[in-house]
């Protein structure tokens, strides 16, 4: 997968192959930095980490539209298809970004259920497996894509200092804690309690416990 990824970068990578030094280069020489905000702000190159981290992204929320159709197809429940909904647009919003900065799609061509990061893959045969047992086992299933979600937003936010970027990030983190909202009533409407697993206990309860947001566009 590394090896695959770095050849489809390749040639977005090269591009910013004679910034890319200067841009890391913090606490470099004194010259570098005239140089570097010239560079920057003529061409607005991103950094190998924003470009994986909206590579990623794309797939991250490609991944949760496509468990929650397989799980609405399997269960019926409204929640998934509402929601499904909603994770196209955040899937969207990640593409218009890759396409601004001229960086190739990842889940160009894709189906449902087909995903270029073999660890989103594994995954998404994974949830959509646990997710046919019973609706409370999809129902988890969902709450553990917004925690993971959540997480890996949070992860990737911290790692760009676009204001593009950071602004989508934050729209899909307020669309990411009103869906964990709705998996977390939809379990207790079944009598379930969740326990995450990927964010702390105090942060889910502060999601969850919160109420919902306009999350804007
Ligand atoms: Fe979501
Ligand atoms: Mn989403």
């Amino acid at each position: 997968m590394r090896r695959k990824q770095f050849l489809r970068v390749l040639g977005a990578v090269i591009g910013v192959a004679a910034a890319g030094p200067l841009l890391t280069a913090c606490g470099g020489g004194d010259d570098i930095d005239a140089t570097t905000a010239t560079i920057s702000s003529v061409t607005r190159t991103l950094s190998d980490e924003e470009i994986e981290g909206l590579k990623f992204m794309r797939e991250e929320e490609k991944l949760a539209h496509d468990v929650y159709v397989t799980l609405f197809a399997r269960w019926g429940a409204t929640v998934f298809a509402n929601i499904a909904e909603s994770e196209t647009e955040h899937t969207s919003a990640i593409l218009d970004l890759l396409l601004k900065h001229g960086i190739e799609d990842p889940a160009a061509g894709n189906p449902v259920g087909v995903f270029d990061n073999d660890d989103l893959q594994a995954l998404y045969d994974q949830l959509v497996a646990a997710g046919q047992a019973s609706l409370v086992d999809a129902l988890k299933v969902g709450a553990l894509i917004e925690e993971k979600d959540i997480q890996d937003i949070n992860d990737k936010l911290a790692a760009t200092d676009e204001t593009d970027i950071a602004q989508v990030y934050g729209h899909l983190l307020c669309g990411s804690r009103n869906h964990l909202r709705s998996f977390n009533q939809a379990l207790l409407d079944q009598g379930v309690t969740y326990v995450p697993t990927v964010i702390t206990q105090q942060e889910w309860d502060a999601i969850a416990s919160s109420a919902y947001e306009t999350c804007g566009g």
